[in-house]
């Protein structure tokens, strides 16, 4: 079973096996899609219309789909490799080994907020980008510049206490943890850290941005420690709901994969911990 593992406990040659794949899918011409999707539902998930990647009940079993699809592709390429996980709490400051050059490379530097060091720098000639908002084909981050500090672990879990997983009117504006942990409402858990990479992570290309995959991992990660919290709460809404996903509705884009299908992670891989 796959093990996904705490991005500040790698060791040397697994940083260089995740980075080594994460190039090669971008070499083969694979990795662009990934930003294209994200966009495009980023673009189409509205409040009062349909959502499913965001604003929604879905948000979750959402990236959870689209990360395993984005790993089973790394394996392909290194079956040794698991998405690491960014525990924010933890590594909260520009100058943690998460942003060195094995691994993400640092904050963008100038004008431009280019990032320059690591692999994912434009000048080291592997990461072009394609998919971009703007005719800049460079990375840029600007680490704590938009927003001064990540969440906490206080924060993170006065989120997990939240006992109903999500409530009508199932947008942006609900109560409940899921909207808690997206963070359009209250301490704002998930969108806070896009913006406080900033740069590319704070737009719907994040995914431009790899270190989208360790956020996100990082909130797949709580989510199940929300359910192991509470096991008697599960997935709403249960029944058909208009514009949103219910427990046994298919989600796009993949349209064979249902919310329920993906409520238990340990079916595809387990953390190194539980949160
Ligand atoms: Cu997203
Ligand atoms: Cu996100």
């Amino acid at each position: 079973m796959a093990i996904r593992k705490n991005q500040a406990t790698l060791t040397a040659a697994e940083k260089r096996a995740f980075v080594n794949a994460v190039l090669e899918l971008k070499r083969r011409g694979d990795y662009d899609a990934y930003v294209t999707t994200h966009n495009s539902f980023i673009m189409s998930d509205t409040d009062r219309g349909e959502r499913t990647g965001h604003r929604a009940p879905s948000f979750l079993p959402w990236h959870r789909r689209f990360l395993l699809q984005f790993e089973q592709a790394l394996q392909g390429i290194d079956a040794t490799v698991t998405l690491p996980y960014w525990d924010w709490t933890a590594d909260r400051t520009p100058q943690a080994g998460l942003w060195g050059p094995d691994l993400m490379g640092g904050s963008g530097s100038g004008d431009d907020s280019r990032v320059t060091t690591g692999p994912f720098a434009h000048d080291g000639g592997n990461w072009p980008l394609t998919v971009a908002p703007d005719s800049r084909d460079f990375l840029t981050r600007d680490l704590g510049g938009a927003v001064g500090d990540l969440p906490t672990r206080a924060d993170v879990d006065s989120v997990l206490a939240l006992a109903t997983y999500d409530a009508a009117p199932f947008n942006s504006s609900s109560t409940g943890f899921r909207n808690n942990l997206e963070g359009w409402v209250g301490v704002n858990l998930h969108n806070r850290v896009h913006v406080w990479v900033g740069g590319h992570m704070s737009t719907g290309m994040s995914p431009d941005d790899p270190v989208f995959w360790l956020h996100h991992c990082f909130i797949d990660r709580l989510w199940a420690g929300w359910q192991k919290r509470h096991p008697d709460q599960g997935y709403l809404p249960v029944k058909a709901t208009r514009n949103v996903v219910a427990l046994h509705g298919t989600m796009k884009p993949w349209n064979d994969v249902t919310p329920a299908d993906l409520l238990d992670h340990t079916k595809f891989y387990t953390y190194d911990t539980d949160y």
